[in-house]
């Protein structure tokens, strides 16, 4: 369950899908301009993903579509239940898959080769999990 808020001027496709942004609201712009401030970096847009419970997932991917750039800058904000993050290497077999844990209120920052040569998945979970709301601030070109 997905949403897409951002600058009215960029489109963004993705998974297929063109997505057409809707106008940031004052409680986005707040969170955006506080991790502007730790990123440096301006963000374009925002994809919002709602995980339900625990059998609500998204399976291994790169945030490489062509709009993001060459080096594509994502910063992901986690609200509500913690939720593992995995990242797995595209190429090296013998590089271990890395589990981030992602707890309410945490940042991750994604930037410079990563989405080059790892692929990352929010997986499903036997456990009884409360809902979650991940924001993914992106840069569109
Ligand atoms: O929910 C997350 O932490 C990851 C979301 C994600 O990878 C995406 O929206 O591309
Ligand atoms: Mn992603």
């Amino acid at each position: 369950m997905t949403a897409f808020y951002g600058d009215t001027s960029k489109d963004y496709s993705y998974s297929g899908i063109l997505m057409k942004p809707i106008e940031w609201n004052e409680e986005l712009l707040l969170i955006k301009n506080r991790l502007e401030e730790v990123a440096k970096i301006k963000f374009t847009s925002v994809l919002l993903n709602y995980y339900r419970d625990g059998k609500d997932s998204m399976g291994w991917h790169s945030d490489d579509e062509k709009e993001l750039g060459q080096n594509p800058v994502i910063g992901s904000v986690s609200f509500g239940e913690s939720r593992v993050f995995q990242m797995r290497h595209k190429f090296r077999k013998d590089i271990k898959k890395v589990d981030i844990k992602l707890t309410d209120g945490s940042l991750l920052l994604m930037k410079g080769s990563t989405q080059h040569f790892w692929q990352h998945q929010i997986p499903k979970s036997k456990r009884e999990l409360k809902l979650r709301i991940n924001l993914t601030f992106r840069v569109i070109i």
